[in-house]
Formats: C-alpha cells, structure tokens, sequence
C-alpha cells in the first residue's frame, strides 16, 4: 500500500511555493500508508519554450510526430520519508525553481511509497516515467500482476526501463499508445481519458492510478481497480475563497476552483468536504475546470483494437463525514499515543445508536442495522468461521468465546492466509466473518472471494466505509472507531472486539435462558468507556516498567481464557512498535514447552484479572513463582497481594468488567507498555520498520 495525491488549481492564481506545499503536506497526511520513498511532479517554468517531442533517446520503433509539446515538467524522487523529499527539493533543488513563480492553471502529483517491486531507491520512487523527456508521469498505489509480460512486450518495441518496478510498464505502455494513435496525424487526435482506458485495458492487478502528461497540459487522468482513491472539489470565488453550496459535479467552466485526488479522506478533508469516491473500473478526467468520468468494463472491451467509447457516467459529490481534528496529533507527541487515549471516545462511537436500553418493562438489547436482515440465516448456520489477519486476528479470537457462549454455534478461527493456502473447506451452511479494519487486507480479501465462491455467507467487520470487504460481503458491520493512522492498531483493535461481542449479543437474543447474562453484558458495555478512562490512569506506571524493560531482549505474555487473545495482541504490539522479542502464549501451554524459558531474567506477563480460568492462572503464577520467573502480573483491582508470591512479582491492578469484556481494558496498559517501550528505545512509534498500515499485497 501507499499513498497518492494530486493537486490541481483551475483558474486561481498560486505560487510554485503554495503548490509544493499543498503536495507535501498531501504526502504527510498519506505518510501511514507507506513511507520507504516519496516522490512529485510540478510543472516547469511557464515561460520555457514549447519543445518538440523528439528526443535522442526516444525508442525510435515509436518515433513521436513532431507534436509541439509543453515544457518537460520537474521530477523529485528521493529515497526516505516525505520529510527528505522535501529536504531535498528546498536544499538541493530550489535554488534554481522560481518559488514565486504564479500558476494560474497547474496539475502537480505527488507519491509515497511503499516498495513491492524492487528495492527504495530514486529509480524505483514514483512518479515512473515513459522515459526521457518524462512525456507521461504515473503515481501508482498497488501491484501490476502482468507487468513482466508488458514489459517484454515494450522492450521488443524499443523501450528502455531503468527501475526494477512493475509500475514502469504503465507510463511506458501510455507512450506506446499515445504514439501509435498519433502517429503520422501531426495533431494529437485521441483524448488523455482514451489513452488510459486503453492502457487500462492491458493492466491486471490492483491499482489506483494518476497520470501527468506533456501533451496533455494541466490536466490530470486518474483511474483505479482495487486500491482506494477520492476526488475532493473546492469550488472558488474570484477572489479565491472557497464556495460552500454547491452540489452540482464540476462542469467545463471557467470558475476558479481547486480539485484534489487522493488516497484517503485524510489529505483532502482539511480542502474540502466534498467528495467523490471513485469506483472499479471508472476513469476520472480533470480537463478545463471540468470532470468527466469514464467507466471501463473490461469484459466488453475488445482487447488491443481500436479505442473504444465507454460510456460516460454522471455521479453525484458527497460530503465527507470527517473532522479535521480526527487528523491532527492534538496534544499528544504521536498518533499511537493519541489513538490509545482516544478509547472511551472510540469506544463511545463504535456503540452509538446500537444498545437499546429498552423501557421499564422492556429487556436492553442489541442494534445492529447491517445484520438485522441476516441474523436467522446466522442462526441456522452450521459453523461460524473469523477469518482474519495480525490484530484483526487477534479481536476475533478475544470475542470467540462469548459468541460460542451465546450462539451456541461451533465458531473456528482461521488466519486468512493460512485458509488460502489450505484450501480449508468452507460450505454453503457456514457464516464466515471477515475482519479488517481497513476493509482492504489483501489475504482476507482473497479468502472473502474464495467464501464467496463457496457459496457461505459473508460477513465484514470492517472501519472503512466502501472498502473492497466492506463492499463484498454479504452484510456487516462498520466499526466506526474513526481514522487511525498509527500503524500498529489500537483503537480499532478494541472496537472490533466490542463489535464481535455486540454480534454475539445479537445473534443469541432469541434465546430467552440468556438474557440476564446478555443484559449484564450490556450494562457492561455502557459503563466500558468509563472504564478504560481508568486504566488509561496507568500511563506513568507503565512508562516505568517501560524504563525497567527497555534494554531486554525478549518478553513473553501468558493469558488463557477470554484473555488468550490479550496476550497475543500485547506481545505483537510490543514486537510491532518496539522492535523487541515478545511472544503471547496460551498458559495452558505453559509446561509443554515454554516453561523450559523461564529464568530470573526474563520478563514474563500473566493476565491473571478475575474469570472463571483465575484460580489455573494463580496456579501457573505460583510455578512460574517457583523457577524464579520475573513476574508482571496483570490482575483486577485489589487483588494484588493475592496474585503476587513473592519479590520478584510486580502488579498492574485494572477494573473488573464483565469476563467477556475484560480482554478490552486488559489490552490498554500493555499497548500504552509497548507505545514507552517504542519512544525510549528510540523507534518511530507511528513508522515501524517494514511494516505498513493496511497489508495489501501478499
Ligand atoms: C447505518 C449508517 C449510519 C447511520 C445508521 C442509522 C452507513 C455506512 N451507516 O449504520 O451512518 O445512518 O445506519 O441507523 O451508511 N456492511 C457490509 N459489510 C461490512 C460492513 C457493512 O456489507 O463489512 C453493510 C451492512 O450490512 C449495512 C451497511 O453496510 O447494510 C452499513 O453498515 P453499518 O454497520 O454502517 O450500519 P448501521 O446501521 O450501523
Ligand atoms: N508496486 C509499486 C512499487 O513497488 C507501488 C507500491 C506502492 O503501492 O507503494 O513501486
Ligand atoms: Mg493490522
């Protein structure tokens, strides 16, 4: 995954300055998705002279007509964060760039990489190019499948390619059709729209797409199959402020405005609120302060003849349900950080709307408008199956057993990947349930398709409205934990698991022998966000164990029970964020095998808080207590004297909760331990190493 923005300012005078800002800052917020190398493209000075086409190192088996050409644009690409992209372009570049050169129409594109193809290095950065002369620029979010064969096919017609990425075929491939289409014409005669969708055309694989063009000046062609993207619209007044009502889709005018394509909501919200979430399949043209959409059907299309008309489609804006603030750090020193504290607010949202206290005589139940239509066929189900990745995986597994309790359904769990490559078996009376927070994991994606053809019903948990799962399945539910932007999810990762645990309230409300414990687990929810403002109290504390572990070289986390999953999800927290060796085991486990481990050294958490598996957790305590382990113990509120043998024992006391909830307020302090652990050891805390947002390749 990564991120692309463009920029494209109509009729509204803006300094090169104002442009590379807007760009930059574009990046920034697109930053989580991926950060290994960035890359823009801005227009060169307005006044250079108009250059034919032809250039030395063309590949002359598509030798371009002397078209005139617009000036050969300025491309940055540089290896790192956003950060030294702009480093580089303020220190090494803009001495020779006119800043204050004003633009009254300018397209600029902008990228941040996340490499799939071919090392982080200038080469392989975006925009890729068609080759010299930079005729067509492309940024690229997701992976060409077929690009060695496009690549063969451009190699035999004279072209050249200087980086190891799949992306390069693409700019290369518009040349292509670009020049057969205008060759011998004298006069460019098919439209940029026409040379994508041929282009398009050719592509297999996910991607979302912006082109740049010198034969196509000040205008941008974005398309997209799979991977996410936006268009936002400011509309201005002549003097440049911006417009509020407006509804209707920009039409060839000449009023001022500003038009943003992007990635994510994220770099667009603080432009604009109104927005147009691009489809599969859809070609969107900024030409003339207007934009027309294409949509492509690749079954309909004839491969490799001549260009064909798609239809055009008219859509209408929407409006972005997003605050600015939902972006910005606030007063914490990270997002991570920020998205920790923000939990009984996310917590608030994710319930809003859907616990239904009833009157006097009426019993609390559960709202869930997305499954309300489905939750009989739920019912008849012979199995329910998570399928799930990293924490997705991991929330699943801590709602497992209070939906086994109140669904009295078989319910397996099955890491995405690993069901794929099992070809595990999946039936027409099964309900699958896929959980992503970003709706676009490539692994449960692929096995929502292989669900799907399977014919069992298809369920999402997801926090993306419009995401590929969220659009896929059957029915679902959003999570609406808000943006997260930190990599390692937190946030998200409690909402899931009130979800889940909301799904099992739902599922099992026809049965009447359930209902005291399902209301008990309502009043539960209700109070939940008091109770994670209390534990989130824990922070200092947990920066001092933090400073006591900081130079260990591994951790390992015992909890078993609703809890097992808590151990799973700190230990890959702390693995994720702070680089460190931590592994989460189930404490029944204990003795066959890792109790072999276990010396005065070692650090070792139990969760240990109040359930039916409290007195087996004293017990493997008081044996861990035994072999001297140095013990982190995680109990409930005054029980610390209870849980702690010896010395060497330490106690974090949280609030009791409902058992099935627990595995809510128990994960906080052990994401707040790996959040300290990441800052003094020095890691980006919001950038782990290799690691990216939403996991959207195999
Ligand atoms: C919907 C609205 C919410 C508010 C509320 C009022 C949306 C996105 N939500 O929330 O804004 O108006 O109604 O009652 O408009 N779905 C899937 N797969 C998934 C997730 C969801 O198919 O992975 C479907 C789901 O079955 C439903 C729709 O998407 O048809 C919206 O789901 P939701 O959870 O946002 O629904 P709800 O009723 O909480
Ligand atoms: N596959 C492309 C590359 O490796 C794009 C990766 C991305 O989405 O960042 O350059
Ligand atoms: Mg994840």
């Amino acid at each position: 995954m990564c991120g692309i923005f463009a920029y494209l300012n109509y009729n509204v005078s803006r300094e090169r300055s104002y442009i590379l800002q807007v760009l930059f800052h574009g990046l920034r917020r697109l930053e989580y998705r991926g950060y290994d190398s960035a890359g823009i493209a801005i227009d060169s000075s307005s006044s250079s002279p108009a250059l034919p086409a032809a250039d030395p190192e063309a590949p002359q088996s598509s030798a371009s007509a002397p078209l005139c050409l617009h000036p050969q644009p300025h491309v940055f690409r540089q290896e790192g964060n956003i950060e030294s992209l702009v480093k580089s372009v303020y220190q090494e570049v803009a001495p020779d760039l006119d800043l204050q050169e004003s633009f009254n129409i300018h397209a600029g594109i902008a990228h941040t990489r996340w490499a799939t193809h071919g090392e982080p290095a200038p080469r392989n950065s975006h925009p890729q190019t068609s080759g010299a002369g930079d005729e067509f620029l492309v940024v690229h979010n997701g992976v060409i499948t077929n690009y060695e064969v496009l690549k063969e096919t451009l190699i035999r017609h004279g072209f050249t390619f200087e980086s190891e990425t799949d992306t390069e075929v693409i700019p290369k491939l518009a040349k292509y059709v670009f020049d057969r289409t205008t060759e011998g014409e004298g006069e460019v005669t098919v439209t940029f729209s026409q040379v994508v969708l041929e282009v398009m055309r050719h592509l297999e694989g996910a991607y979302a797409l912006i082109f740049k063009s010198r034969h196509y000046p000040n205008e941008l062609v974005a398309c997209k199959r799979g991977s996410p993207l936006l268009l936002g619209v400011k509309e201005l007044t002549e003097d440049g402020k911006s417009v509020s009502a407006f509804d209707a889709f920009p039409s060839a005018n000449e009023n001022p405005k500003e038009l943003f394509l992007s990635s994510d909501a994220n770099a667009i919200v603080e432009h604009t609120r109104k927005v147009l979430d691009i489809e599969d399949g859809e070609i969107v043209h900024l030409k003339d302060g207007g934009v027309s959409i294409l949509k492509f059907d690749k079954d309909n299309g004839e491969l490799g003849g001549v260009l064909s008309r798609p239809a055009s489609v008219q859509r209408a804006l929407s409006v972005l349900d997003m605050e600015v603030e939902q972006i910005n750090k606030g007063n914490y020193e990270h997002y991570m950080q920020k998205e920790i504290h923000e939990q009984p607010q996310s917590l608030k949202t994710t319930m809003r709307g859907r616990l239904i206290r009833g009157g006097s005589c009426k019993a609390k139940t559960v709202l869930l408008g997305g499954l309300k239509d489905h939750l009989k066929t739920i019912r008849r189900s012979r199995r329910i199956l998570f399928i799930g990745c990293g924490t997705s995986y991991n929330a699943a597994l801590a709602a497992r057993p209070i939906l086994e309790e109140l669904s009295g359904i078989p319910v397996t769990m099955e890491i995405a990947s690993d069901l794929l490559d099992r070809r595990g078996p999946i039936y027409r009376e099964d309900t699958a349930v896929f959980v992503s927070q970003s709706g676009e994991t490539a692994d449960t994606l692929l096995a929502l398709e292989y669900a799907l053809e399977n014919g069992a019903l298809c369920v999402g948990i997801t926090n993306t409205v419009g995401s590929a799962i969220a659009r896929r399945t059957h029915c679902g539910v959003h999570i609406n934990a808000g943006c997260e932007i930190g990599v390692a999810s937190t946030k998200a990762y409690t909402s899931q698991i009130v979800v889940m645990a909301m799904l099992a309230l739902a599922i099992g409300s026809d049965t009447i022998s359930s209902q005291e414990r399902r209301e008990a687990i309502i009043d539960g929810l209700i109070e939940l966000p008091n109770k994670i403002r209390e534990v989130l109290k824990l922070d200092q504390k947990m920066k001092k164990l933090a400073q006591e572990l900081m130079a260990e070289q591994s951790l390992l986390v015992f909890g078993r029970g609703y809890n097992y999953a808590t151990a799973l999800e700190g230990a890959l927290k702390v693995k994720e964020v702070a680089l460190m060796h931590s592994e989460g085991m189930l404490a029944g486990e204990m003795k066959h095998g890792p109790l072999a481990l276990v010396d005065e050294n070692l650090p070792i958490v139990v969760i240990a808080t109040r359930d039916a598996c409290f007195s087996k957790q004293q017990s493997v305590i008081q044996q861990l207590h035994a072999r001297r382990g140095r013990l982190i113990v995680m109990c409930s509120e005054g029980d610390a004297t209870v849980v702690c043998p010896g010395d060497n024992c330490r106690a974090i006391e949280v609030p009791l909760v409902e058992d099935c909830l627990q595995p809510v307020v128990n994960i906080v302090p052990l994401q707040l331990l790996a959040y300290h652990l990441t800052v003094l050891r020095g890691f980006n805390v919001d950038q782990p190493r290799n690691l990216a947002k939403s996991v959207t390749t195999q």
